[in-house]
């Protein structure tokens, strides 16, 4: 049995410059650490992310509290605990804070330690960190779902809808799924290029163009998927963050356009651009608390995945609501939504035994830590959002994909997706 000695905790920085928290769990001969990502539309049921607020240092963003958590209460409470005991460990951190969105703790400083002591068992055992999930033989590898331009809250371009994504379903590997993206991005720059507009990018590596209207957004990508040599709707797929609750006020939605409209205009919309695009994928079409509409665009497609994010907020409680409400058929999962490793995999598991699809996810402030991309491998995880193909932190987890493919050896299949 291999002990934890100590944990020690530092500021760092996210991808978008803010600080956040990086944990380091020692045992007697060896550590590991883990950054805690953020993200910039939340969900209201989110674990609570700890900052100071103290607007005299960081604008109030910093988080020394959080740190001095960790140092102290935290160090002293999981001294002398079995590294390999992952569940008592969290256990250890969940009652720690007593809260219900961890409030007390943060989840932010909980999730760095409890990532990072999975990453100590891991490196102790020598095993590679996604073999310590759920799957222990037969792996697979995601598909991604690359974020190709970026809109919302992650730019400042007027697009409504978030993320515009492509999903290369055609893809036998990982490499080739890589290599498909690559030409269509590269011909997305083109083709923005040709238009005089920026090739600039937002907060996830997708380009930030200033167009205004989501369709102008999608005739582009089509047209990109083409010029690459490859069928929309068939060898890649359109799918959507339409982060709807950053576009909902007074029971109506201004998701395609600027004007505020009802729930069934939306839904006819939605109808008409998931035809015309032969969109595959829409995430959080709807605001977190909207239950009845979600299952009504669940009633009315057919063979569309329909994405859970700020929804369910990789909770289990929010998850059953919503597979007794029809809600959805696919669930996104972000770590620091729940705030430790083992909720989430509990989280995963039920999931995959009522059907639905998951979907391993960063956040839009993130770092170089590649922990999602081992967690999407070991909980045979359909799909892996992370970003477009530029920004370190972005590439990181597509890299660390690429080295997971090739240890796994030439026979390694991709998840299925239908
Ligand atoms: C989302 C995420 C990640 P954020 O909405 O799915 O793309 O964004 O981290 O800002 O919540
Ligand atoms: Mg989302």
């Amino acid at each position: 049995m291999s002990k934890i000695l100590k944990i020690r905790a530092r500021q760092v920085f996210d991808s978008r410059g803010n600080p956040t928290i990086e944990a380091e769990v020692y045992s007697k001969n060896q550590s590991a650490s883990a950054i805690c990502p953020s993200g910039a539309s939340t969900g209201t049921y989110e674990a609570f992310e700890k900052r100071d607020k103290n607007n005299k240092r960081y604008l109030g963003k910093s988080v020394f509290n959080a740190i001095d958590v960790i140092n102290t209460k935290i160090s002293k409470k999981l001294k002398g605990i079995n590294i390999h005991d992952q569940i008592r460990i969290d256990t250890i951190l969940i009652n720690l804070d007593g809260t219900r969105q961890k409030t007390n703790l943060g989840a932010n400083a909980i999730l760095a330690v409890s990532m990072a002591a999975k990453k100590l068992s891991a490196k102790i055992k020598k095993t590679p960190l996604f073999k310590t999930f759920l799957v222990k033989n037969n792996f697979s590898l995601p598909y991604p779902l690359m974020n190709i331009i970026n809109g919302g809250a992650h730019a400042n371009n007027g697009l409504r809808i978030q993320e515009f994504m492509i999903r290369p379903d055609k893809a036998k590997n990982f490499s080739e799924a890589m290599r498909i993206c690559f030409l269509v991005i590269s011909s997305l720059r083109k083709l923005i290029k040709k238009k005089k507009l920026s090739t600039s990018v937002g907060d996830e590596g997708g380009f930030a163009p200033m167009i205004d209207s989501n369709e102008k957004a999608l005739d582009l990508i089509v047209s990109a998927i083409k010029a690459a040599g490859f069928k929309n709707g068939k060898d890649v797929s359109i799918c959507l963050d339409v982060a709807a609750n950053e576009l909902f006020k007074s029971k109506k939605y201004s998701i395609h356009s600027k004007k505020l409209v009802s729930v069934d205009q939306t839904i006819n919309k939605y109808l008409k651009i998931i035809n015309k695009y032969k969109i595959k994928s829409i995430e959080d079409p709807f605001a977190e608390n909207d239950w009845t509409s979600w299952s009504n665009l669940m009633k009315s497609t057919k063979n569309v995945q329909i994405v859970g994010d700020d929804l369910y907020v990789t909770n289990l409680e929010r998850l059953k609501k919503g597979f007794l409400n029809n809600s959805s058929n696919s669930i996104l999962i972000k770590l620091n939504q729940i705030g430790t490793v083992s909720e989430t995999l509990e989280v995963i598991k039920f999931a995959q035994i009522i059907g639905y699809k998951t979907i391993i996810s960063h956040r839009s402030g993130d770092s170089e830590d590649t922990f999602i991309a081992d967690l999407a491998v070991g909980t045979n995880s359909n799909q892996i959002k992370t970003g477009s193909l530029a920004r370190s932190e972005r590439v990181a987890k597509y890299n660390q994909l690429l080295r997971i493919e090739e240890q796994l050896g030439k026979k390694v299949k991709m998840n299925k997706i239908h």
